[in-house]
């Protein structure tokens, strides 16, 4: 019994990782035919795949460009690879240019991943 669920944790991560590839590549994401789906239970799978573009709502509260970060106060992170609570914390950022046009009390929608280890902010557009 335990082994057979080793088993399919197995194979479910694994999936996510070919899926997240595909959708970088081409952009259509749901492409799921490819894929073995034999003894995997399809209630497992949409909570992931669905989330690995959404947004999180969050509210600037520092700036800072020459150290690359930014400190926000986030809502609910459920990204590919991070998943948060709401707090207010400081997040690297994985281009400079993502913090030309924004600044302390925006309201923002960003996108946070675990690039080595860091959560770090990949995307991130200033609401109006
Ligand atoms: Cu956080």
């Amino acid at each position: 019994m335990k082994k057979s669920l080793l088993n399919l944790v197995a194979v479910c991560g694994f999936s996510l990782l070919a899926v997240n590839a595909y959708a970088e590549q081409n952009s259509t994401g749901m492409d799921m035919a490819g894929m073995k789906m034999e003894g995997m239970k399809m209630d497992k799978m949409p909570a992931k795949t669905t989330s690995a573009t959404a947004l999180s709502d969050g509210e600037v509260r520092a700036v800072d460009k020459d150290n690359k970060s930014i400190t926000l106060k986030h809502g609910r992170i459920k990204s590919s690879t991070v998943e948060m609570s709401p707090m207010t914390m400081q997040f690297a950022v994985k281009d400079k240019i993502l913090l030309s046009n924004v600044k302390a009390g925006d309201k923002v929608k960003f996108t946070v991943e675990n690039i080595e280890g860091t959560a770090t902010v990949t995307v991130l557009s200033v609401q109006k």
